[in-house]
């Protein structure tokens, strides 16, 4: 036994969602922490020098850093590490580490790839993460330029397609790798879909998603993800 899990997160960081999603989806009792983004090193001092979100503490107070192997841990220590020694080892690798390389990069450029979703997003964002009272108006309306100047229009740039047509260019091919499942991992999920899941759901409180949810295979299989949820 010992203590209560805890998970510490931003609501705006995709990597949180992959492994909260994971959490959800085996029912593990856990407390869900949220640090101010605007001192998330402070916050998480306790992993040493790592200085990121997320960070799952296990029961033994031990804690663990980066979500992909987070994703691992957790399904080991609670769920026998049945998802990762479900099906095809190398096709689950080469396809986390393709969600990981191009999820990843799809959320910025949605989120802030035009001044007006930058706004929007940084908007929204103030109002959901626990932000002191300077640094939440702080935050509204100084980052929205930075993250539309410097970040995204940057990576919009490089790729050369709207965010909207990345999206659905990578939801196509996400589910075309699904072999006519109704997941990556067959009949269940398994981690790539928790880590794909993650991304996806990182998008879901802003008013971007919209433009996701006309991807019909891809909708599908996010609501198919949300129904394995507890
Ligand atoms: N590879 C890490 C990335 C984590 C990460 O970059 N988290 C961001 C929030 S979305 C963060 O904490 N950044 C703080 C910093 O880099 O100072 C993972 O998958 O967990």
């Amino acid at each position: 036994m010992g203590q209560t899990p805890t998970l510490h997160l931003l609501y705006s960081c995709p990597f949180c969602w992959k492994v909260r999603g994971l959490l959800e989806h085996l029912n593990v009792e856990t407390d869900y922490v949220p640090v101010n983004g605007m001192r998330i090193k402070k916050d998480v001092a306790f992993t040493g020098d790592w200085g990121k979100v997320p960070v799952f503490t296990d029961e033994q107070g031990k804690h663990h850093v980066d979500s992909t192997p987070i994703l691992r841990i957790i399904d080991e220590k609670y769920n026998g590490g049945k998802m990762a020694s479900r099906g095809d080892r190398a096709r689950q690798e080469t396809w986390m580490e393709w969600v990981d390389a191009h999820l990843s990069k799809a959320t910025v450029p949605i989120l802030y790839g035009s001044l007006g979703s930058a706004l929007k997003t940084t908007t929204r964002i103030s109002k959901i993460e626990n932000f002191g009272f300077i640094s939440k108006r702080l935050y509204a309306w100084a980052g929205f330029p930075i993250m539309w100047g410097i970040i995204a229009r940057k990576r919009v740039k490089k790729d050369g397609r709207k965010p909207k047509q990345l999206w659905h260019d990578l939801l196509t091919e996400f589910t075309d790798a699904h072999d006519g499942q109704p997941f990556f991992g067959g009949d269940a999920p398994d981690l790539v879909d928790f880590a794909a899941f993650g991304y996806m759901r990182s998008v879901s409180p802003y008013p971007q998603f919209r433009q996701l949810t006309d991807h019909t295979n891809g909708m599908a299989w996010y609501k198919r993800m949300e129904a394995s949820l507890n």
